[in-house]
């Protein structure tokens, strides 16, 4: 039986298209674990399975792919994630649940903004990394300058293996840790460099360096020691290289994975809350310790319907038990356990702390949930979801097919908790919400391919609001019909001003000596409401941001009722909201932007010239991060604006800040565009 001190969870993570994928089957190949390797380019992955992954001249990952193997009595599971942001949340979730990562990066090019972006993402899930320069059979290709660019990331990079030669002349390598097979010219360069791991080996341990320092060396077996202290604590990142589609450098860097990188037990115990009661519960990797997992990922399959990911963090989880989800409190049958070899899979009978385990068709199971034993159990901190930053107006193609649609819809929300779906009440819009223009459009050819329903994706209308400007006192609204039948009088007085951005709508009762009778105070604000509803009087957005204050009225003893009060209480306000000078607000974005130093210019220029505010510019290794806040207007496509920029390099993220008054350009337009959709409407 495997110890939980041999399993090994790791995710490759870095930029599109540096070879994630390309890496991961190499190093399925050179275990065993797949008889032939399988090549992105002519769609035989074992990883990117999905059509999506395979079809086009673009092929990249989309959805992580799982893939368990043995290896020297190690079980490993290899996590391949997507490097482009736009698919980024599904890794960037299941991180949290993996020890370790490889960190790939091109030869030809060196760490980029996903290099960056993946490692910072790899550090906050608490993932241990090393480093692989990937493609050195690349024309360009410089092993030294991509560590360079390494350290420049603030990391610590120091090689654990060298190349031998490069690009049309790279040979093989060589490792550093038992440095056989060194060709005669890169001996001396390969003794430099095993002499700098060493030391940066002892450095990383006080007993270790005291005996370096004082002896000149220190044995093989006491300087992996050190070195494992070093990467375990994130002070070193040992740095291979190789090429995954030569497949040269990766039974080294397989190696280094099994000897360098965390097992479920040198991750130690987790924290958890007690499922009643206050005060923390530690969840240590023990078989028999209670049953707790965390749900890393959510996939519709097409033989076995749902299946969730889990990694069990504490307990033994049997097949066909029950456990309690404890972020819901609904209790959960478990079904068969399964061993997630990319498309396919292999049962087991039960699954250890710290393995990752797939199970078919949890009920309201969600990705990011805890689950844990029905006795003794605790709940783990969900697994943070990240928030989506774009959103299109999504509707049907063809009329009828909305309940479809929804339908659809609400399965892919199941499967990638990182898409939303909402509906704007101002706009009537259906709204997709996810992590760029990509993701979004990706999500309907998805939709169109498993459920075979077809969507129109349109740039949402900004959802607008009105507010008032000034103060005006005393404004009269009546109702008076007491001609004939039932007679209705009802009179308020309202006095209307504005609050502050972001208070919203007040009502205050100021009534006294029974000017309006207690009872139907209520109908006078509930007629304020309905006008607020139905929207203001520059373009019939929602009203915001004012104080209505009833400071008087008239009644009658017999005809004055609730819904005289009512259209008193909404005519009065309609008044008012026209005397009080009404203006127009608009949604203004906090963006952050990362871009490559070379189009930094052009990205903040660009951004002024949407009316944006920048508010900070940061260096980050070879990108620059900007801060601003830009009218959402400006910005409902601003993925492909980025692209455009910065050759594909950009990163941003994005998300509502508050409302701010719209200049008069800007009003005159949204203003004259909701008179001509009311002509239409009428006409
Ligand atoms: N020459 C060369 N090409 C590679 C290497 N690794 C990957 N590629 C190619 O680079 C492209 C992107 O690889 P892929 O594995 O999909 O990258 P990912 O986006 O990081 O998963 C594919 O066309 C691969 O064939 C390598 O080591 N050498
Ligand atoms: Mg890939």
């Amino acid at each position: 039986m495997t110890d939980v001190a041999d399993i090994r969870n790791f995710a490759l993570i870095g930029h599109s298209h540096d070879g994630k994928t390309s890496l991961a089957e190499a190093l399925l190949h050179a275990a065993g674990a797949t008889h032939e390797i399988g090549r992105v380019d002519d769609g035989t992955s074992h990883l990117d399975t999905l059509p999506e992954e395979k079809e086009g001249h673009n092929r990249h990952t989309i959805s992580s792919s799982v893939f368990g193997f043995e290896h020297d009595g190690r079980r490993l599971t290899l996590v391949d994630t997507p490097g482009d942001p736009n698919f980024q949340g599904d890794g960037q979730i299941a991180l949290r649940g993996l020890d370790g990562g490889v960190l790939v990066l091109s030869a030809a090019g060196g760490a980029k903004v996903g290099t960056d972006r993946m490692s910072r993402l790899a550090r906050e899930a608490g993932a241990v990394c090393l480093a692989f320069v990937n493609g050195m059979d690349r024309e360009h290709a410089d092993f030294d300058a991509a560590v360079e660019s390494l350290r420049k990331l603030g990391l610590n990079p120091v090689p654990l293996t060298l190349p031998v030669g490069s690009g049309d002349d790279f040979r093989g390598i060589v490792d550093l840790l038992d440095r056989k097979e060194v060709p005669a010219d890169l001996q001396e360069t390969a003794d430099r460099a095993h002499q700098q791991l060493i030391e940066s080996a002892a450095e990383c341990d006080d007993t270790l360096l005291e005996k370096y320092l004082e002896e000149g060396e220190i044995s093989e077996e006491e300087a992996l020691a050190g070195l494992v202290k070093g990467v375990h604590g994130g002070q070193l990142l040992p740095v291979l290289c190789g090429a995954a589609t030569a497949e040269i450098g990766i039974p080294s860097l397989l190696r280094a994975i099994e000897r360098l990188l965390p097992s479920p037990a040198d991750r130690g115990a987790w924290s958890a809350a007690p499922l009643e009661g206050d005060g923390e519960i530690e969840l240590s990797p023990e078989p028999d310790a209670p049953f707790s997992a965390l749900v890393l990922k959510t996939a519709i399959d097409r033989y076995s319907g749902t299946l969730s990911l889990l990694r069990v963090v504490s307990g033994t989880l049997r097949a066909d038990g029950s456990v309690l989800d404890a972020t819901t409190g609904e209790r959960v049958r478990m079904g068969k356990l399964l061993r997630p070899r990319g498309a396919e899979h292999e049962e087991l009978g039960e699954a250890l702390p710290g393995q990752i385990v797939a199970v078919a068709k949890l009920k309201d199971v969600r990705t990011g949930h805890a689950l844990t034993a029905e006795k003794g159990g605790a709940r783990l901190p969900e697994l943070p979801i990240p928030e989506g930053v774009l959103s299109y107006a999504i509707s049907a193609k063809s009329k009828g097919d909305e309940d479809k649609v929804h339908a659809s819809l609400g399965r892919l929300v199941e499967e990638d908790p990182t898409l939303r779906l909402t509906r704007e009440a101002s706009t009537g819009e259906f709204l997709l919400t996810g992590m760029g223009e990509l993701h979004i459009r990706t999500t309907a050819h998805k939709l169109k391919r498993m459920f075979d329903v077809e969507v129109e994706l349109k740039t949402p209308k900004v959802p607008y609001r009105e507010t008032v400007t000034r103060k005006v006192e005393n404004v009269e609204g009546k109702l008076k019909k007491q001609t004939g039948g039932k007679g209705m009088f009802g009179v308020c007085y309202l006095t209307v001003e504005p609050m502050e951005r972001g208070s919203g709508f007040e009502f205050v009762d100021e009534i006294v000596g029974g000017a309006i009778p207690r009872a139907l105070i209520p109908a006078v604000e509930k007629g304020v409401l309905e006008t607020i509803e139905a929207g203001g009087p520059l373009a019939g957005y929602p009203v915001v941001d004012v104080r209505v204050r009833c400071i008087d009225g008239k009644h009658h003893s017999v005809d004055s009722n609730e819904m005289a009060f009512k259209l008193a209480g909404s005519f009065g306000f309609k008044a008012a909201l026209e005397a009080a000078r009404p203006t127009l607000l608009e949604p203004i974005m906090n963006i952050e932007v990362t871009a490559p130093d070379e189009a930094v210019g052009d990205v903040m220029g660009d951004l002024s010239s949407r009316r944006g505010r920048v508010q900070s510019s940061e260096a980050r290794g070879n990108a620059t991060v900007i801060q601003a806040t830009v009218p959402m207007a400006e910005i409902l496509e601003y993925q492909s604006v980025l692209t455009s920029i910065t050759g594909g390099q950009g990163a941003f993220h994005m998300e509502f800040a508050h409302y701010d008054e719209a200049p008069a350009q800007v009003r005159e337009k949204v203003v004259a565009e909701a008179a001509k959709e009311r002509t239409v409407e009428a006409s």
